[in-house]
């Protein structure tokens, strides 16, 4: 099934994050590692999150609807070089307390290119994750850059991390599709729990 996406709000604190009842969907990762082009091969749509080509909203948590009951977030990109200590350090606070107290987050996609070992960042991503027992997807991206045998080595390297590992190029479009349905489907137990669960004030 297709999905409505559409840009809804940049939050640069937590005070500014959406009230709302849809359950969310982080997507992380070290800048230029694929995200805003993730979003976009996702939606369908080339110009709903900017890459890296066009820089603009890179320093907020970016919110997209999907649909009636979900949200992507992007988040901004770690590891960036340029960018300054002090602003780095804001940053990287505002994604901890996002990922650590943002209540209608229910899963994290964590984006790690396919040629790199996953770092420190990368495995506190993933523990973070499971601490707060968000459904995690890992997904390497630029799959369409390596052959064969990398990916069977990649495969070792990210098993670390978690165990649904997504091979994603938005080259060739491999792994998109699988991807949309999962993500769909965080949205859709979001559905039924609402019909079926208590309701909070
Ligand atoms: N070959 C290839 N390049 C990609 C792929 N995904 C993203 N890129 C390129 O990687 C760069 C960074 O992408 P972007 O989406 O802006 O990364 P972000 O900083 O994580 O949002 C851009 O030049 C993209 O065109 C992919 O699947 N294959
Ligand atoms: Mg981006």
């Amino acid at each position: 099934m297709k999905l409505l996406w559409s840009f809804a709000t940049a939050a640069h604190s937590l005070a500014q994050c959406p009230r709302w009842e849809r359950r969310e969907i982080a997507i992380v990762g070290r800048s230029n590692v694929g995200k805003s082009s993730l979003i976009n091969a996702l939606a369908g749509s080339k110009g709903l999150a900017r890459t890296s080509s066009t820089p603009g909203r890179t320093q907020a948590l970016n919110f997209f609807t999907v649909g009636e009951d979900l949200a992507v977030v992007d988040l901004p990109g770690f590891g960036y070089a340029r960018m300054p200590a002090e602003q780095a350090t804001k940053l990287g606070a505002l994604m901890e307390e996002f990922l650590t107290r943002r209540a209608t987050l229910a899963a994290m996609v964590l984006l790690v290119d396919i040629r790199r070992e996953p770092g420190e960042v990368e495995r506190n991503l993933a523990i973070a994750a499971a601490r707060r027992r968000l459904e995690l997807l890992v997904v390497a991206t630029k799959c369409d850059k390596v052959g064969r045998a990398e990916r069977v080595a990649a495969r070792a390297r990210l098993g670390a991390l978690g165990s649904s590992i997504n091979f994603c190029s938005v080259v060739n479009n491999e792994g998109i599709e699988p991807l949309r349905r999962a993500l769909l489907a965080v949205g859709r137990s979001a559905a039924s729990s609402r019909r079926g669960g208590p309701v909070e004030a």
